[in-house]
C-alpha cells in the first residue's frame, strides 16, 4: 500500500484548522491515533466539522456493505470502487448489521444535513454512513474514499491493510450547483471520455455537467428533426478534424451514468451567435438564406441566427423540444454569449422569447451572463463569466432578482494557461495558478447580487487547444479540485495555506487513477 506518513506537526495544524474555520478536530486524539493512516485534514473538499477519535478500522476481505432500499444504488456504486484494489468480494446486501462492515443508511442523518449531506461515523468495528438522500450517501461515499489509503484509487489488486482514521464527520453542501463545463464543440470528444471525466468530478462532489454541445465549429448532438445538424454540422472541428456527434441514444446513456454519479447534465445550445455550424447545416436559417461554409478557425462573434425569421423559432421550437424529452434535468442553457454579430435591438426580444420556448418544454433557461441585458424570467439564471465584479446589467437583473452561477474568467477558466510556460489553453483572461482559482469568494464576489442569489459555481473548459483526455486532465487538475471545494465547503474553512496541503495529499490517488495532473510548484505534493 501507498504509506501516507503521519506528520509530527499533524496536531497543530489540525489545531490551527480547529482555530480557524467549521472544523472542528480534537488535536490530542488524532496524536494518539495509529500511523499511516489519512487524517481528515486531508479531505478534499473541506467538511463541515471532522472530529477523529483514537480508533482506527480496517476493511478485511469477509467485509460486507449493508444498503437496504433506496440505498441499495449506491452500496453497489461503493462496492465497485472498492473491489479493483482490494480485490475483496464486498458483498452488497440489505442486512442490518455486520461486523467489520460499512453500512449505510437513510434515517437518522437530521434535516440540517438536507438532501446532499451525510454523517460519516467511523469505529474499530465498522463503517456507518447516514443520510437523508441517496444524494447524501453518495457525497459521504465519496468523503470515505479518500480516507482509504491513496491505493485504493488503483484499477489493479493492491496490497492493504485498507486501514480508515476513526472519527465522526458531518458534512453539506455551501451552494446547491456546482458545476463543470466540457466544451465538446470545438473539439469533439467521445462518450468514454465524457464518462471518465464524469467519474473525476464525482470525486469532488460536483453535481452539475454543463456540456456545451453547439457552436460556430461544429454540432454534437443528433436532432431527429432537423438531422443535417449533427451529419453535418458536426463533421468537422478546430482545426479540421473530423469532429463528430452523439446519438440520442449516446446522449441519454451518457446523461444516465451522470445520474447515477448524481451529476445533473445541462446541455448547451449556444445562441444566437456560435451558430454557424447550424446556419452552414440549413441555409433557410440565414437571412441572406445562403449556408456559409463549416468553420474550423477559433474566431467568435461572427455568426447569428437570424432573429427575424419565423423557421428560426420553429427550428429553436423543435431543437429544445428534443434536448428537453432527452433531458431530465431542469436547464436547458441557451448560451447568448458574443453575440457580436446580433444588434441589441434583436437580441433583446431574441432572448425573451426562447425563454419563453424552453419553459413551453418544461424548463428553465440558463445562459452566460450576456442575456442579462434582456428580460429575464423568474427563474432564469445567468452564468457571469467576466473578469471583474461589476457589471451594470447583472446588477440591474440581480436588483429584480435574477440569480447568478459564477464562472469568472480570471478565476474559474479551466482553458486558461497556468502560467506562461504552459503549452495548452488561452491567456486572454489572465493565467490562473491554483491559487488563484481558489483565493476568491463566490458568496460575495459580484457586486450588487447577494449571496442568497448566487446558486452556485461552475468550472468551464472550453476545447480549441484541447484534442485529449491527457490535455483535459493538465488544464483541470488541480483547479477543477478548488472550484468544486469553493462550491462545497463553508467559507469559514478558507485558507490557501491548508487547502495547498490537502490539495497536495491528492496526488497520489490522481497517479493511482492516472489522471495527467499540472504540478504546480504553489502546491507541497505528497509523493
Ligand atoms: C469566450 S466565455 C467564450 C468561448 C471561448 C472562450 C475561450 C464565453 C461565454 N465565450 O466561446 O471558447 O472564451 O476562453
Amino acid at each position: 500500500m501507498t504509506v501516507r506518513p503521519y506528520p509530527r506537526r499533524l496536531a497543530s495544524a489540525l489545531t490551527a484548522l480547529a482555530v480557524c474555520g467549521g472544523l472542528a478536530v480534537t488535536a490530542d486524539a488524532a496524536q494518539a491515533a495509529p500511523r499511516q493512516v489519512v487524517p481528515y485534514s486531508h479531505l478534499v473538499p473541506a467538511p463541515v466539522t471532522a472530529s477523529q477519535s483514537g480508533a482506527t478500522f480496517t476493511l478485511g476481505p469477509a467485509a460486507r456493505i449493508s444498503a437496504a432500499g433506496a440505498a441499495a444504488e449506491v452500496g453497489q456504486y461503493l462496492a465497485s470502487v472498492l473491489r479493483p484494489a482490494t480485490g475483496y468480494p464486498l458483498p452488497v446486501d440489505s442486512r442490518s448489521s455486520h461486523a467489520a462492515g460499512i453500512t449505510l443508511l437513510l434515517s437518522g442523518a437530521g434535516p440540517e444535513l438536507g438532501d446532499e449531506g451525510y454523517r460519516l461515523e467511523v469505529t474499530g468495528n465498522g463503517v456507518t454512513l447516514r443520510a437523508n438522500k441517496p444524494a447524501g450517501l453518495f457525497s459521504g461515499v465519496q468523503t470515505l474514499r479518500q480516507l482509504f489509503p491513496a491505493s485504493i484509487d488503483s484499477g489493479k489488486r493492491q496490497r492493504g491493510p485498507w486501514q480508515v482514521q476513526g472519527g465522526t464527520i458531518s458534512d453539506a453542501p455551501r451552494f446547491a450547483y456546482r458545476g463543470a463545463m466540457l466544451d465538446v464543440a470545438r473539439h469533439f470528444f467521445g462518450v468514454d471520455a465524457v464518462k471518465r471525466y464524469i467519474d473525476q468530478l464525482a470525486r469532488y462532489k460536483v453535481n452539475t455537467l454543463h456540456l456545451h454541445l453547439t457552436d460556430d465549429q461544429g454540432w454534437r448532438i443528433a436532432i431527429n428533426s432537423w438531422p443535417k445538424l449533427a451529419t453535418y454540422g458536426g463533421s468537422t472541428q478546430v482545426g479540421g478534424g473530423k469532429g463528430g456527434y452523439y446519438t440520442q441514444a449516446q446522449y441519454r446513456d451518457l446523461v444516465a451514468y451522470a445520474q447515477s454519479r448524481f451529476i445533473t447534465v445541462i446541455p448547451e445550445m449556444d445562441m444566437p451567435g456560435h451558430t454557424n455550424a447550424a446556419l452552414a447545416s440549413y441555409a433557410e436559417l440565414n437571412c441572406n438564406g445562403v449556408a456559409p461554409p463549416l468553420y474550423t478557425g477559433t474566431e467568435v462573434g461572427f455568426s447569428s441566427l437570424c432573429t427575424g425569421k419565423d423557421i428560426t423559432y420553429k427550428f429553436l421550437d423543435e431543437v429544445i423540444g428534443e434536448l428537453a424529452a432527452l433531458t431530465p434535468g431542469p436547464y436547458i442553457h441557451i448560451g447568448g454569449d458574443e453575440a457580436h454579430s446580433t444588434t441589441d435591438a434583436d437580441y433583446k426580444p431574441f432572448i425573451a422569447r426562447v425563454q419563453q420556448i424552453v419553459a413551453a418544454h418544461g424548463k428553465k433557461a440558463l445562459g452566460w451572463h450576456d442575456i442579462s441585458k434582456a428580460a429575464l424570467q423568474p427563474g432564469t439564471v445567468g452564468q457571469f463569466w467576466g473578469t471583474g465584479p461589476t457589471d451594470a446589467n447583472v446588477q440591474a437583473a440581480a436588483a429584480k432578482g435574477t440569480h447568478y452561477v459564477l464562472s469568472p474568467a480570471n478565476l474559474a477558466y479551466l482553458d486558461m494557461k497556468y502560467d506562461a510556460s504552459t503549452k495548452l489553453g488561452q491567456n486572454w483572461a489572465g493565467y490562473i495558478e491554483v491559487r488563484d482559482s481558489y483565493n476568491w469568494n463566490p458568496g460575495g464576489y459580484l457586486t450588487g447580487v447577494n449571496a442568497s442569489q448566487v446558486d452556485g459555481v461552475e468550472a468551464p473548459l472550453w476545447t480549441e487547444t484541447i484534442t485529449s483526455t491527457a490535455d483535459i486532465d493538465y488544464m483541470v487538475f488541480p483547479r477543477v479540485a478548488a472550484i468544486a471545494e469553493l462550491g462545497w465547503s463553508p467559507a469559514s474553512t478558507h485558507n490557501w495555506d491548508q487547502f495547498k496541503v490537502r490539495l497536495g495529499s491528492q496526488a497520489p490517488r490522481w497517479k493511482a487513477q492516472g489522471v495527467n495532473y499540472y504540478a504546480s510548484p504553489q502546491v507541497p505534493w505528497a509523493s
